[in-house]
């Protein structure tokens, strides 16, 4: 359809070249950042992730690391959720608020030491809003950005293949744990996490030239289990029901109206920033909330995936975030977030270029 014009202001993943030489051909935009979005065979990058393995460049996934002898105290002003006893090798997802309880981040926590965290962050700059707390407040604590880039490896054969990498000791990972390890020269975070229903893990490379080393080890350990390039799945992940910052949230969204209610310790004893908003907001319930949408046919025909206008009985109620074509469900599926009146079952319209489409609200997830 059209290019991205290169900029150094862009930058290039370590695993850019890797992910040309295996077909990449289409890019995002994503924390400053390129991101493989396709390698030619959507069906195929699918059904890799949900019947094997696939494994993702997701460099983009930047870590805001702090540390220093006031690290813990940051990151408990940053962050809504009790972080007190947490062990070292645990992450934690994260909701990021500012003040008055919108929504600015929705990362992975990874507490290192207890003086040096990362915040494994979506697509803003949170690099810019820690900083800024941490010098507010007077803090002792370095904030940056460090050579770190994630790559995923997810599905059900993901445990295969890393354990075949990295060995036997990764199966005993639990969700979101990680540990240090090192693989025929290569520095490494392993982790069990990532952005789909189908499980697996992240590689933190910590050394970013040794992008196309690592992309190459991890297609040999997965080549007797079929692996291939994929990305963060649009489709899995609407299926999935996983939250897209600043796909389904906008500039006002708290973390109640999109599901990340358990992430929240209201009654903490600790005052993070945006808590004493997210409290009011939690007596007044909140206004919107997010559902699932089954539409009729394939959707509306919209040349850029924009979020379109929903109608209930004729009145605005809410914007769709999200739509894709579901193989394993043979529908139309989509993201909503809309007024709390809407109920699973009601039926809705999707404004669109070429008038309205039909749609069912559900609960999420999809499957
Ligand atoms: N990996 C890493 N960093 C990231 C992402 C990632 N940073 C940005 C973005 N993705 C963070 N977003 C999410 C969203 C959901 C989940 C993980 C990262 C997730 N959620 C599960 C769920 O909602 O069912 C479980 C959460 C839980 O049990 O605590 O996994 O992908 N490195």
């Amino acid at each position: 359809m059209f290019a991205i014009a290169p900029t150094p202001r862009v930058r290039p993943s370590p695993y850019f070249e890797a992910t040309v030489a295996a077909g990449a051909e289409s890019f995002t935009v994503y924390n400053h950042m390129l991101m493989p979005t396709g390698y030619g065979d959507r069906e195929a990058e699918y059904r890799r992730l949900i019947e094997g393995v696939a494994q993702w460049d997701v460099a983009v996934e930047r870590q805001v690391e702090v540390t220093g002898p006031d690290a813990a105290r940051l990151l408990q002003r940053l962050v809504p959720r009790d972080l007190a006893g947490l062990e070292p090798g645990r992450g934690l997802y994260v909701p990021l608020c500012d003040h008055e309880g919108r929504l600015l981040n929705d990362p992975v926590l990874l507490k290192l030491a207890e003086d040096r965290w990362w915040l494994s962050i979506a697509d803003s700059d949170v690099l810019l809003w820690a900083r800024a707390v941490a010098a507010e407040r007077g803090l002792d604590v370095a904030v940056a950005e460090p050579d770190v880039s994630p790559m995923a490896v997810q599905g059900p054969r993901a445990e295969e293949v890393v354990a075949a990498l990295c060995g036997e000791w990764v199966r005993g990972l639990r969700r979101f744990r990680f540990r240090e390890a090192e693989v025929e020269g290569v520095p490494l975070v392993v982790a069990r996490s990532g952005w789909s229903g189908q499980g697996g893990f992240e590689l933190y490379l910590r050394d970013g030239a040794m992008g196309g080393r690592l992309w190459d080890l991890v297609a040999r350990a997965g080549a007797p289990h079929g692996i291939g390039p994929g990305y963060p799945d649009p489709c899995e992940r609407v299926e999935s029901g996983l939250l897209s910052w600043g796909t389904d949230t906008d500039r006002a969204t708290n973390p109640f109206e999109v599901g990340l209610d358990r992430y929240v310790d209201l009654d903490m004893p600790h005052e993070a920033i945006g808590l004493p908003a997210l409290r009011r907001i939690h007596a007044e319930g909140p206004r919107r909330h997010r559902l699932g949408l089954l539409l009729d046919g394939e959707g509306p025909s919209d040349p850029l995936p924009r979020r379109l206008a929903l109608r209930r009985d004729g009145r605005p109620v809410g914007e769709m975030s999200a739509r894709v074509r579901s193989p394993r469900l043979g529908r139309t599926i989509g993201l909503a977030l809309v007024s709390r009146e809407c109920r699973p079952g009601d039926a809705v319209e999707v404004a669109g270029p070429d008038g309205g489409t039909r749609a069912v609200l559900r609960a999420l997830p999809f499957l």
